[in-house]
């Protein structure tokens, strides 16, 4: 049987991951971090917190990386862990470095010396693309991050290079566009938007309030791309790959579509801060622009070619941005009830 080690258990992508490896027969460990009630609602509604061995575990403390990697003896060590939301990153640049980027040397160098077979996966990001030099993004498109949370994972992305290039280890990074799903965080643009409008159509009155709804995201299910992860750690060799849908929506689509799959008829009117939405079955308004939501660089746009994941990995997304948005919107409708 293999064990694996999964950063970042407790989130988005820590949970689907925990759940496919699980299914594939895999002894799973994963590291929360010291907090006084670990957040494990994302593995209950999985059904999976029982069949996972939990340890303490910390980004920016050297000797739990330590402790973790000489006492579970892991083949594969996925690092999902991160400060990941990029609007928080301007408040915390330091923190966002030090979790986001030094933790990923601090881990691939404890592996190094204490476990130098087990495979690495460093969870890279579209963010990293930032003012974008060619579109579509590849795995060889020039680096240009608009965020503290972009640099830093600029910096894991190197890194991890890096250590595979000097010592052999077997890491790889996968450079995965926006993935969302029914458990992702509550303050991502996706899920804000269908918690906001789910609570509307169960008669709320309260609009969501956004930011920029111009830029345009890559969007696919994080179901598909926790199996994309997995698939670059079953290669003989290590290496990167982008896993994207290669294509791109605005927010105002994606906002459209989730309203859609709850029955309202939007209408919009203005532009930039004055813009608005209005569902013409109800007269409510169900959208008004807040600058405060504004970032202070801002990444337009993200499109991605996931050619390379396709023919190497025999990786595919299987959910259409329509399916997602409906799938979001009525997960959290039904929550509601
Ligand atoms: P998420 O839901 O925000 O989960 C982040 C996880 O990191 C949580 O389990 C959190 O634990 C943990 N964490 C945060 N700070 C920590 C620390 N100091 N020590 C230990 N654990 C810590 O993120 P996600 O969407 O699953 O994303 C997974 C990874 O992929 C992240 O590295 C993210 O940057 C990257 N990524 C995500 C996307 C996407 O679209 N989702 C795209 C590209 C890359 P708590 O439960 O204690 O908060
Ligand atoms: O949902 P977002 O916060 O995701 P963002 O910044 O693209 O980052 C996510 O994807 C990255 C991959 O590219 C990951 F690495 C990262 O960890 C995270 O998972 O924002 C998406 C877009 C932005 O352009 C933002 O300005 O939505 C725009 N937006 C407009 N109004 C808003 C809002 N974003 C948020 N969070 N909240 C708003 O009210």
């Amino acid at each position: 049987m293999k064990k694996a080690f999964i950063t970042g258990i407790t989130g988005q992508d820590g949970a689907y991951l925990a759940k496919l490896l699980l299914e594939k027969g895999y002894e799973v460990h994963g590291g929360v971090r010291r907090i006084s009630q670990p957040e494990i609602t994302r593995l209950t509604s999985l059904g999976i917190a029982e069949d996972i061995q939990l340890h303490d575990f910390d980004l920016l403390e050297q000797n739990s990386m330590f402790r973790v990697i000489r006492d579970v003896e892991m083949d594969e060590f996925y690092n999902l862990a991160a400060q990941s939301f990029v609007g928080a990153s301007w408040e915390l640049p330091v923190y966002t470095a030090d979790a986001d980027g030094m933790a990923v040397v601090r881990i691939l160098d404890t592996l190094r010396t204490l476990r130098p077979d087990c495979r690495f996966y460093q969870a890279s990001t579209s963010e990293m693309f930032g003012l974008v030099q060619e579109v579509p993004q590849t795995e060889t498109t020039r680096l240009y991050p608009r965020s503290p949370y972009g640099a830093a994972k600029v910096y894991g992305h190197y890194i991890t290079m890096n250590y595979r290039e000097s010592f052999g280890l077997h890491a790889s990074s996968g450079i995965l566009f926006n993935h969302e799903s029914p458990l992702r965080g509550k303050e991502f643009v996706t899920r804000k938007i269908t918690l906001g409008l789910a609570a509307l159509a169960r008669g709320g009155n309260a609009p969501v309030e956004l930011g920029n709804m111009d830029a345009r995201r890559d969007w696919g299910f994080a179901g598909d791309y926790v199996d994309g992860m997995w698939r670059m750690l079953q290669q003989d060799v290590a290496d990167d790959y982008v896993l994207a849908t290669g294509v791109t929506t605005t927010i105002r689509d994606f906002f459209t579509f989730a309203a859609e799959a709850l029955g309202m008829d939007l209408d919009w009117s203005g532009e930039g801060e004055t813009e608005t939405a209005t569902d013409r079955k109800t007269g409510k308004l169900v959208m008004k622009v807040n600058p405060k939501f504004y970032r202070p660089a801002e990444v337009d746009l993200l499109i991605g070619n996931p050619q390379k994941a396709v023919e190497k990995l025999g990786w595919k997304a299987t959910v259409n941005i329509r399916e997602l948005a409906s799938m979001m919107a009525l997960s959290d409708f039904d929550a509601l009830s």
